[in-house]
């Protein structure tokens, strides 16, 4: 697959693309991340992504990933059933990929850069996007509004990708249930709901029967409450065919408020793998490596001595284990391939520096102060790895954290995951939530190579782009 020619000529902006759910087996060359996994794709230059698809299947996507542009450049990969199988559930009559997306009035990469440089908040979105378009409840869209036709009995699978820059989303449409089949790339149990809860990097696979009165419905999205968030709503509409009398205006979903924590958390608690014969998964009983990550909202000196307009005149950091992340000159996977020195350090810690009542609401501010550096965890081929996060209510930030190793983490809550380190590369972990990742909430996982060829890094492509 070559993205070379969206990625060609004509594009301003240095792009990589981040493939979400790919497991691209010892393959880090393609995975993306600019400083992790290569230097950005210079204005004019090109770049060809060697995607190997090993056990993925539903939906995946790409996206952009070099400062903010992944707002814009983002799309689906569908992987069907393999020749001969099919779906762990009723074959669907027809699919529509539902895309979630942030519009800013502005530069995205202007906007990410001044915030960067003020130490302040970036702006939030001016509007939410399915498909492109905002939906009849902004002034700007009404004849675009994304629309889909329903036939009568038929079951539609709906493939929901969350490329929200900064919002964990409520998805719902009016009147109909929604059956969650997948996630990821991975199909999951059957889960009946008559919403989802959808975080940035996500995606969810649903199925939705036609089997209500001929009309008009709304679909639509709008935010589960963060720090600071774009609280507007965005719709498509669902159009039964047939003849009938058109609504005046379609039936609008019973969205959970902004502020609806029990719904986040008893839409997340049911998700469960499908952990069947043909579809087994395999989490280590026995672990050999243990990370425990606190997760913070912390501030570092303002770069221009006292002109930052974060909190105390500072700028503010994200960070994991107190250590923000910074990007290197160089990206990480060529310097630790071809063994070049002074780019990242190997003491991102493993546990939390000091420890503290993560989660109480009085923390003074410099309970957590974090180091800015280049910071990554060095696992050993095969290694049994667990790693606990933890959310902090530093600065009183607390909020979901949805890190990318595709694990979201609840608000003063905690998650805990373990893999297998049997994918040897360097690989990017970080909050998917944007202007944290943009913050040093971040770090990288370098799995070392095993004994043989064939359970170590590919060789690099004929051309890596300089940085
Ligand atoms: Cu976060």
């Amino acid at each position: 697959m070559e993205f070379k020619k969206s990625l060609n000529l004509e594009l301003l902006v240095a792009l990589l693309l981040n493939l979400h759910g790919v497991e691209q087996p010892r393959n880090p060359w393609s995975d993306g991340p600019e400083y992790i996994a290569q230097c950005p794709i210079k204005p004019g230059a090109n770049f060809s992504y060697d995607i190997i698809f090993s056990e993925e299947e539903g939906t995946l996507w790409w996206h952009a990933h070099s400062d903010w542009s992944r707002a814009t450049v983002h799309g689906p990969i569908i992987v069907y059933p393999k020749a001969g199988t099919t779906y762990p559930f009723p074959k669907p009559d027809a699919e529509f990929p539902i895309v979630l997306a942030s519009w800013f009035k502005g530069d995205v990469m202007e906007i990410i850069q001044e915030a960067l440089i003020s130490g302040d908040e970036p702006n939030k979105s001016d509007a939410l996007t399915i498909n492109g378009q905002p939906g009849d409840l902004y002034n700007c869209s009404k004849r675009g509004t994304f629309k889909i036709l329903f036939d009568y009995g038929k079951t539609y699978l709906l493939r929901v990708i969350n490329s929200i820059m900064n919002e964990e989303m409520f998805f719902m449409v009016a009147g109909h249930k929604l059956t969650v089949v997948g996630m990821d790339g991975a199909y999951i149990k059957p889960l009946k709901t008559s919403y989802i809860l959808i975080t940035p990097g996500q995606v969810m696979d649903i199925l939705v029967t036609a089997n209500r009165r001929r009309s008009h419905y709304y679909m639509a999205a709008r935010a589960s409450e963060g720090v600071v968030y774009d609280n507007t709503t965005t719709t498509a509409i669902i159009q039964y065919s047939g003849n009938y009398t058109i609504p005046s205006t379609p039936k609008f979903p019973n969205l959970p408020n902004y502020t609806d924590i029990d719904a986040v958390t008893n839409f997340v608690r049911r998700i469960k793998a499908l952990a069947s014969k043909e579809h087994p998964i395999d989490v280590p009983k026995k672990v050999d490596t243990r990370l425990f990550i606190t997760i913070a909202v912390g501030t570092l000196p303002c770069a221009t001595n006292g002109s930052c307009t974060g909190p105390n005149g500072n700028k503010l950091a994200g960070s994991l284990n107190n250590a923000s992340f910074e990007n290197p000159k160089i990206d990480v996977l060529q310097a630790y391939y071809k063994k070049i020195h002074g780019i990242f350090t190997t003491d991102f810690p493993d546990k939390p520096p000091n420890v503290f009542n993560f989660t109480s609401d009085e923390l003074s501010d410099d309970v957590v102060t974090p180091t800015a550096g280049t910071k990554v965890k060095v696992l050993k081929y095969n290694a049994s790895v667990e790693i606990v996060f933890q959310g902090t209510n530093v600065f009183s930030a607390a909020e979901n954290h949805p890190m990318h190793l595709h694990v979201g983490v609840p608000k003063n809550g905690w998650s805990a995951i373990r893999f297998k380190a049997d994918n040897p590369g360097v690989w990017f972990m970080h909050c998917h939530l944007e202007r944290h990742s943009s913050w040093g909430m971040d770090t990288v996982l370098i799995v070392r190579d095993g004994p043989t060829s064939a359970t170590s890094i590919r060789k690099p492509p004929s051309y890596l782009n300089p940085c």
